[in-house]
């Protein structure tokens, strides 16, 4: 993409209504645009981060053996009826009338919309287990929308859903929600910690928030400081294996790791005093083990292999899609701006032209695009007349985490510089091995 055919509106000012840093940095790098309270536009550079957030989603969705679909934002009160969680959801909810008189509601999450689904199209244990979900926009009419994208009203949600015959096959599916939940974080360049939580309106006993810790988080939290030493990495993972989902479960979760909905002070003070951390997080996603809750009332049953009819066991998964990319920007940014780690970034380098206009300059810049664009990268090359101070300001306010930067005097001696936007460190290299390293960098082959 060249800067100068984009629509990127970048703000010199700080937006005065943005308390926390996310919102300032999403607002001045022209991601969102406000349309009225909780609910925002997505501008060019907002919607591709969301689109990659989705993808990594969507593809550890698919490893995990889930699969995808997409129900409609807008649902018939009559199936919340059926559940009883039309009136007991209350004002979060927003309730439509349409001109038939009949109530409709935006959807806030779809377990009664699924469940509605299954029944209509599954009867027999054979069928199962069955996990769907969808990534899809969701309305709660919040209190007290705020911080931008963290607390909307209007938000994007990866929702999933399992059916299972028993209790033991719907914790499996668990199991495997809180591994391709961890694995789906990290590519993302995040730490979330699966938190034992409150189940809220969803239902049921087992849950678990993940949580990443931030200053500004909306959740007070408690936990072992043991816990931030796990990671995930690159372990390899066979999901359909019970045995090593409930290992991975078992070592994320056996420290002592809650929000304030379920902290028990007594367990908490057992743990040494020098590991107890109490500290704030942004929850990221949250899964739910809730059985019978909605199968039973709207009659999702199975016929079992005896020839009984059973009601099948359920659970419900959800990240936060929207709220990532303010998450992600709370864990990585300096005072200039954004540090998108290389997993969301939403172009892989930035090429600086510091004289425009400047025949060798130029060519060398058309150059590096080809190159990178040749290797299925996407490069935002700032082709603009602005001055040097400028684009470097702007480059730093969106975070890419590569750029490279093409001048004169540097091309008189056949180097370009490469600055890393994490540490600021800057090397002088040929612009064809520039583009190796960046090359390598994406794990993309230099063709
Ligand atoms: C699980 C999926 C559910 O709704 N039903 C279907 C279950 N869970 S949840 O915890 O209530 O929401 C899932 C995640 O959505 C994000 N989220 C929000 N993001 C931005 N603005 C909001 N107002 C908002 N509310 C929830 C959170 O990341 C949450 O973990």
């Amino acid at each position: 993409m060249r800067l100068s055919r984009y629509f990127l509106p970048v703000l010199k000012e700080t937006p005065a209504e943005a308390q926390i840093v996310s919102h300032r940095y999403m607002l001045r790098a022209g991601m969102i645009k406000q349309a009225s309270a909780g609910i925002y536009s997505w501008l060019p550079l907002g919607f591709k981060i969301l689109r990659k957030i989705e993808n990594i989603i969507h593809e550890e969705q698919a490893r995990a053996g889930h699969i995808a679909m997409l129900m409609p934002t807008i649902q018939s009160a009559d199936l919340w009826r059926e559940s009883g969680r039309y009136d007991a959801y209350g004002a979060e909810m927003l309730r439509i009338t349409d001109r038939h008189e009949r109530d409709m509601l935006f959807t806030p999450t779809a377990e009664e919309l699924i469940t509605d689904i299954f029944r209509a199209n599954v009867s027999s244990y054979k069928d199962l287990p069955l996990t769907l979900y969808q990534i899809q926009w969701k309305f709660r009419d919040e209190i007290r929308p705020r911080f931008g994208v963290m607390r909307g009203r209007e938000f994007y949600m990866k929702d999933g859903y399992n059916f299972d015959l028993t209790k033991e096959d719907a914790l499996h599916a668990y199991n495997r929600h809180l591994v391709s939940y961890l694995r789906t974080y990290e590519r993302m360049g995040l730490q979330a910690i699966p938190m034992r939580a409150d189940s809220g309106p969803i239902g049921g006993d087992d849950t678990h928030e993940f949580l990443v810790l931030a200053e500004t988080g909306e959740s007070e939290v408690f936990y072992d400081s043991e816990i931030t030493d796990l990671k995930f990495g690159d372990r390899e993972i066979d999901y359909s294996s019970r045995a090593q989902c409930q290992a991975v479960l078992e070592e994320f979760t056996s420290r002592y790791a809650r929000t304030d909905e379920t902290h028990d002070e007594a367990l908490f003070n057992q743990i040494p005093e020098e590991r107890r951390r109490v500290a704030r997080g942004i929850e990221v996603g949250q899964i739910f083990y809730f059985g019978t809750k909605y199968s039973e009332p709207m009659g999702a049953t199975v016929t079992d292999a005896e020839g009984n009819k059973v009601p099948v066991h359920m659970g419900s998964h959800g990240i936060g899609v929207s709220r990532l990319l303010g998450a992600i920007i709370e864990a990585s940014h300096d005072d200039k701006g954004i540090i998108w780690p290389e997993g969301v970034t939403p172009f892989h380098a930035g090429i600086v032209n510091l004289k425009q206009g400047d025949a060798e300059a130029d060519a060398a810049c058309e150059a590096l695009y080809a190159s990178l664009t040749a290797l299925g990268l996407e490069p935002l090359y700032d082709d603009t007349t602005e001055r040097a101070g400028a684009k470097f300001a702007t480059m730093d306010l969106i975070g890419l985490p590569w750029r490279i930067t093409v001048g004169p005097r540097g091309l008189k001696n056949g180097v370009v510089e490469l600055t890393s936007r994490r540490t600021g460190e800057s090397e002088e290299l040929p612009p064809e091995a520039a583009v190796a390293k960046i090359a390598a960098i994406y794990g993309v082959a230099k063709a």
